[in-house]
């Protein structure tokens, strides 16, 4: 009787924990969360220290939006999961690092491109202080329609302190 109770506590826990995944997945429509760990397990570990930047339709959402100058390593992840509609695009975003210089236009200070879904890619750069802005400039053709990822929102500042 004893064991027969112990196994029963056992597979409550597991269909316990099955539960709380489905329930993580079921409310993750923007990206985070699950889809970000899963994104993880498929493209490997991100290398020490560096700062993981998210790619979904229609943000970039990095984990720190600064960093003290000098070497700097951004890990990209593309964190869409779930098939996209073909109308909507987004199957490939890139990471553009760009300084803003003194003009207030800004210059690339580099980029890893071609990101495809749960696919992710280290980039390390020597910065500068400064303002940047973290983007995708991907622009595709889907049907008739020229999408953007740029004007879709895909940009966010980051700052580089000195
Ligand atoms: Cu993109």
């Amino acid at each position: 009787m004893l064991r027969k109770s112990a196994v029963g506590i056992a597979v409550a826990g597991i269909l316990a924990g099955v539960f709380a995944v489905f329930a993580a997945c079921g409310g993750d429509d923007d990206g985070h969360g699950m889809g970000g760990a899963m994104s993880d397990m498929m493209s490997g570990r991100a290398p020490e220290g560096a700062i993981r930047v998210g790619l979904v339709n229609w943000a970039v959402e990095p984990e720190r939006t600064s960093a003290p100058a000098g070497e700097v390593t951004f890990w990209a992840v593309h964190d869409m999961q779930h098939a996209h509609m073909s109308a909507e695009g987004g199957d490939i975003h890139d990471l553009q690092v760009m300084r803003k210089t003194a003009d207030g236009s800004f210059e690339l200070a580099g980029e890893v491109k071609g990101l495809r879904m749960g696919e992710a890619k280290a980039l390390t750069l020597t910065l500068e202080p400064g303002e940047y802005e973290l983007a995708c400039t991907v622009v595709e053709v889907v049907g008739d329609e020229a999408i953007g990822h740029y004007a879709k929102g895909m940009r966010t500042p980051f700052t580089v302190t000195g």
